[in-house]
């Protein structure tokens, strides 16, 4: 038997039906990976990192699978492409998108290639990943921050309204 990993998921959409572009690529992502899928609610959050007009509907997705790492983005990729995403972020510069899905954990494994980094570089500074995330795996640890997913969601919010106070 295959040994099996959990890996978690972020989607986020701020065009078009938001809930219907999270529910296709649920469906998707469950289809092709052939795994039961666990998710959290969806959750209307702002843009970080830049400015639109467009709110975001943002969830979590848990996978039981053994796709390896660089498969399972050829897949991601190959949904956000099917659910109508044409251009991809890079360098930090985001834009309003369909569909957009990142693999944020990947049991404990920890992954720095040029195509792939897991744990997700950002995600700890997310209130948009860490929210819907803590929902599914508050529990489970970060590899390398060696913080449970709960901690750091904490930690996210006490700083985020230390930085309201200031202003
Ligand atoms: N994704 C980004 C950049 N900013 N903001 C929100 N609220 N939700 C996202 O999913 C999101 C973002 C880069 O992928
Ligand atoms: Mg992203
Ligand atoms: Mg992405």
């Amino acid at each position: 038997m295959k040994s099996t990993h959990t890996i978690y998921l972020g989607l986020g959409t701020n065009t078009g039906n938001r809930e219907e572009n999270l529910t296709s690529a649920i469906v998707l992502l469950s289809q092709m990976s052939g795994s039961y899928i666990s998710k959290s609610a969806f959750v209307e959050t702002e843009p970080w990192g830049f400015d639109s007009s467009n709110k975001f509907l943002n969830c979590a997705v848990a996978l039981e699978t053994d796709i390896p790492p660089l498969v399972l983005l050829d897949m991601t990729e190959s949904i956000e492409r099917k659910l109508g995403r044409t251009v991809k972020s890079a360098n930090g510069v985001y834009h309003d998108r369909i569909i957009d899905i990142d693999i944020l954990l990947y049991g404990n494994m920890v992954i720095n290639s040029e195509r792939l980094t897991i744990p997700h570089p950002l995600m700890h500074k997310r209130d948009f990943v860490l929210f819907p995330l803590c929902e599914i795996a508050a529990e489970v640890k970060h590899p390398v921050l060696n913080k449970t997913i709960f901690e750091l969601a904490t930690a996210l919010k006490e700083s985020n309204e230390d930085s309201q106070n200031i202003l």
